[in-house]
């Protein structure tokens, strides 16, 4: 990962960082948005982790073109009796994984419910990513990777992604697809924004950085001592 000198200590480069963007993880409990989670920002697999509770969140800081992106990842809780807290988790949102278990088709049933929840709790443009986890168990697989992708197609999801967090396979690619995405959307708003402006006459928009970007090339590589850790209990 790029280290950008912005900060005159370790602690403020830590700390610094140009865009912050709000990610959720959302699905059954059980299904392994956790897991997910702790393999992204740490690097760790836990094959006896207990269910969350509320909510949890990691952060973890990326360089896209020269700017540093904090990527803050909420995982919430996916049993029943946080339904009604956990919505609450999702405002502001600008990424979701809908998660579910590819070995477990109640996980997949649910995702309608789950999927309602963000819309109505999330950021109007938020960017949501069907990931079907634990792609290491294909041998146990209930929902197919067609059936996957007809739910994306049908209700318009961004992509769909098969992930494991025990062997590690496509978790760090799903991350960097959402954050991609967000990214070239904020681009693209911004840059209606600022040629409103022009268009207008009004004084330019001092954010040239935005003008100078052309495409998205992610450099962030994992960085464990960014990596981050906080816990919300309701
Ligand atoms: N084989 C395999 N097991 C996994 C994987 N991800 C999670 N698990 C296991 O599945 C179980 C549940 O994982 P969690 O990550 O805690 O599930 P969760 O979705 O966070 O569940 P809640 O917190 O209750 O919503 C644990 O025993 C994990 O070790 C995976 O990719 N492969
Ligand atoms: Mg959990």
């Amino acid at each position: 990962m790029r280290q950008e000198g912005l900060g005159n200590t370790t602690e403020d480069r830590r700390a610094s960082y140009d865009f912050l963007y709000k990610v959720i993880l959302t699905g059954d409990t059980g299904v392994g948005k956790t897991n997910l989670l702790s393999r992204y920002s740490r690097d760790e697999f836990n094959p006896n982790s207990k269910a969350t509770i509320g909510a949890e969140f990691s952060s973890r800081i990326l360089v896209v073109d020269s700017h540093r992106v904090k990527l803050q990842i909420w995982d919430t809780a996916g049993h029943e009796k946080y339904r009604a807290i956990t919505a609450a988790f999702y405002r502001g949102a600008k990424g979701a994984l809908l998660c579910f278990d590819i070995t477990n088709s109640t996980s997949f049933s649910s995702l309608s419910g789950w999927l309602a929840s963000v819309r109505d709790n999330s950021d109007d443009k938020c960017c949501i990513i069907l990931v079907g986890c634990k792609s290491d168990l294909k041998e146990h697989r209930e929902v197919s990777r067609e059936k996957a992708e007809r739910f994306v197609k049908e209700h318009q999801l961004y992509g769909y992604m098969e992930t494991s967090a025990k062997d590690s396979s496509n978790v760090e690619e799903t991350f960097q697809r959402v954050l991609e995405h967000i990214y070239r959307k904020e681009l693209e708003d911004l840059q209606h924004f600022t040629s409103r402006e022009d268009d207008d006459e009004s004084p330019a928009h001092d954010d040239e950085r935005f003008r100078q970007s052309g495409s998205v090339q992610l450099d962030g590589e994992r960085n464990d001592s960014q990596a981050k850790k906080s816990t919300c209990w309701c």
